[in-house]
């Protein structure tokens, strides 16, 4: 219980739920970098900038579907640890909850879980503001129950948001497949596949891609069907994949994995393919570490857990095979695979993971330049438009001279 408590800690570290308020305005307060200057109310103009400022904006992952088909599921066992047998528990949702996911700097979006039985087509609903700002688009389809219901409205989503913001990732879980037999999910999937895409073929809307994911929250599926969606929302991704690439080769690793150590979604991995095997060991590794962590170590004045620069793993398996883990930054691992032999050179290995670690830095530290600027850009028409409004601003003076 203790170690769920750490658990839990860890994730509200970086996963801050919002009020119901602000949920119920879920639609209504978004705003892009042109709607800055609109957002801005007299009060803010009084207190100065406001946070609104200082937040990055975060791409937008909705998830979508039809009542009881599992999104509050997925969300609470991806990035709440939540048991999948809890999810049995869960009520329905009524009001559109949203959830700031910010693992690192590669990692940050936020997750929008819909009531299935949402209609948000209605004209109070401001559809067009939510795909706007969406990165990705997740349509779960209950493959346990009569989909043609879930197909169509799927159609319907898609073809909406789609119209809005052409760049939306449609991703398509077909979810809970633990309840079928191999022959059965492959029969689906294809049968899902054919179906979706001969909606929008005889819709003449052939350039949407629709990509798919059998799924089950018991198993590794959901975790790797989320490293994939989240890894197409990271613009770093090909230098974090080349960077993994040179670690591997120049260290005689086999397989590389960069790990969100929370969620255990990966964000990056080398070139080579990755087995579901592989990626299990990963989870459980990481699982046994941060549970050990949580037991033994020793927790900071925050009460954050006992993960950090000296965090470290080596499992050596009965098949030659040594797993290593290293910390990476706050939230971020790397798990290796690697032959025992090439372990003996682990001087080597972890003088290459320095330099590794060393690069990931540098790559972070444009992204936050590149924050900062946006934000100086930002501020500085802000001031210009407070020095020339289009409608003047109560509080504030021209000085025409
Ligand atoms: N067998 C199985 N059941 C699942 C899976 N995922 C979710 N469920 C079950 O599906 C039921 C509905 O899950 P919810 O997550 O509440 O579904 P929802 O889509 O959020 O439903 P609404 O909030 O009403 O739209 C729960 O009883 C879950 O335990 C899965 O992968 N496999
Ligand atoms: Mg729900």
């Amino acid at each position: 219980a203790s170690n769920q408590k750490q658990s839990d800690k860890m994730t509200s570290d970086r996963v801050c739920a919002l009020s119901a308020e602000e949920e119920e305005h879920a639609a209504l307060d978004y705003y892009d970098e042109d709607d800055d200057l609109e957002a801005f109310s007299n009060a803010e103009l009084v207190l100065g900038f406001s946070d609104s400022l200082n937040t990055e904006i975060k791409p937008r992952i909705l998830l979508m579907g039809l009542r009881r088909s599992g999104k509050s599921s997925i969300q609470k066992v991806v990035f709440h640890k939540m048991s999948p047998n809890e999810t049995l528990f869960l009520e329905s949702t009524n009001m559109i909850c949203r959830e700031d996911v910010s693992s690192s700097s590669f990692v940050s979006f936020q997750i929008w879980d819909f009531p299935g039985q949402i209609d948000f087509f209605d004209p109070t609903f401001d559809y067009e503001m939510i795909f706007r700002g969406t990165g990705a688009l997740i349509f779960v389809i209950d493959s346990q129950d009569d989909y043609v219901e879930a197909l169509r409205r799927l159609h319907l989503t898609v073809t909406r948001a789609y119209k809005v913001n052409p760049d939306i990732n449609f991703e398509v879980f077909i979810h809970k497949v633990d309840g079928l037999s191999d022959d059965h999910k492959t029969e689906k999937q294809t049968d899902i596949h054919k179906r979706a895409n001969d909606d929008l073929a005889d819709a003449g809307l052939e350039q949407i891609h629709l990509s798919f994911y059998l799924t089950s929250i018991y198993d590794h599926s959901i975790f790797e069907a989320f490293s994939k969606v989240v890894q197409k929302l990271i613009p770093q991704l090909p230098t974090l994949k080349n960077l993994l690439n040179i670690f591997i080769s120049n260290s005689g690793i086999e397989k590389a994995f960069l790990f969100d150590v929370v969620s255990k979604i990966y964000i990056a991995t080398d070139s080579s393919p990755v087995d579901m095997q592989t990626y299990k060991l990963c989870c459980d590794m990481i699982d046994v570490v941060i549970d050990i962590s949580c037991i033994y170590g020793l927790m900071d004045s925050q009460g954050r857990l006992p993960y950090d620069q000296e965090s470290m793993a080596i499992i050596h398996l009965n098949n030659t095979t040594v797993m290593y883990l290293k910390e990476v930054t706050k939230f971020l691992a790397i798990v290796c695979f690697l032959r025992k032999e090439s372990f003996e050179r682990k001087g080597l290995i972890d003088y290459n993971f320095h330099c590794f670690k060393n690069a990931i830095q540098e790559v972070f530290d444009v992204r936050i330049k590149v924050q900062q600027n946006r934000k100086l850009l930002t501020q500085r028409r802000f001031l210009l438009s407070c020095l020339c409004p289009r409608t003047p601003r109560k509080g504030f003076m021209l000085d025409m001279r």
